[in-house]
């Protein structure tokens, strides 16, 4: 079992407005936008072989990609998704995850180019259970049914109300319990902090839902 996030007891006092104008990350989603579509292919080939989660399943975020990028849910199944933010960087980064369908698209002089969020959340209207939340920078509910465990930290608020989103801050923690929605097909995971940046650079995965 990987070990449980300590907190440093550090000042973090980052949002998401301290990350804008980083002027070499610009030129590297920039780089890296027809990158990430044909990793999202290797994805999707990878996801069709992955075992179905049962149980806990880690989910961890890094600069900037997730570890799994891909799972297989089975529908009706009762799943806990354990997700930790290990960013290594200084001051670590805000990392958050997001499931849904189609992908917001923004207009640019340059073309369309992926925005923030999906169009068709994951767990709108899904029971979600949250526990083990440890610096946690901010929750967005969406549509889904919120329920904690335990007690609820003072930092918990009601963020963008688009879709569930729990934004961790570096070692920061939440667990998100519930039972896999009859919504089978491709769904996808993204984090969008940082104008979309850390979704464009990669970070983001499949998830394939499967009826029983
Ligand atoms: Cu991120």
């Amino acid at each position: 079992m990987p070990e449980e996030p300590r907190d440093t007891g550090e000042p973090l006092e980052w949002s998401r407005r301290q990350f804008l104008g980083g002027v070499g990350v610009m030129v590297g989603a920039g780089l890296v936008a027809t990158f990430g579509r044909s990793a999202i292919v290797d994805a999707a080939r990878a996801v069709f072989g992955s075992p179905v989660s049962t149980g806990t399943t880690y989910l961890y975020a890094l600069d900037y990609y997730f570890v799994p990028n891909y799972m297989t849910w089975k529908v009706g199944d009762k799943i806990t998704i354990a997700f930790r933010n290990r960013s290594q960087s200084h001051p670590g980064k805000l990392h958050e995850w997001m499931c849904g369908r189609h992908v917001n698209m923004i207009a640019t002089p340059l073309g369309d180019e992926t925005g923030n969020g999906f169009h068709q959340a994951l767990f709108n209207g899904v029971d979600v259970w949250l526990s083990h939340a440890h610096l946690v920078h901010d929750l967005a509910i969406g549509g889904a049914r919120v329920h904690f465990t335990g007690p609820k930290p003072p930092n918990i608020h009601v963020g963008r109300a688009d879709a569930l989103s729990p934004t961790l801050y570096p070692g920061g923690a939440i667990d998100l319990s519930f039972q896999v929605p009859d919504k089978p097909g491709l769904w996808q995971y993204g984090c969008f902090v940082q104008h979309d940046i850390h979704y464009r650079v990669g970070m983001r995965g499949l998830i394939n839902i499967v009826r029983a």
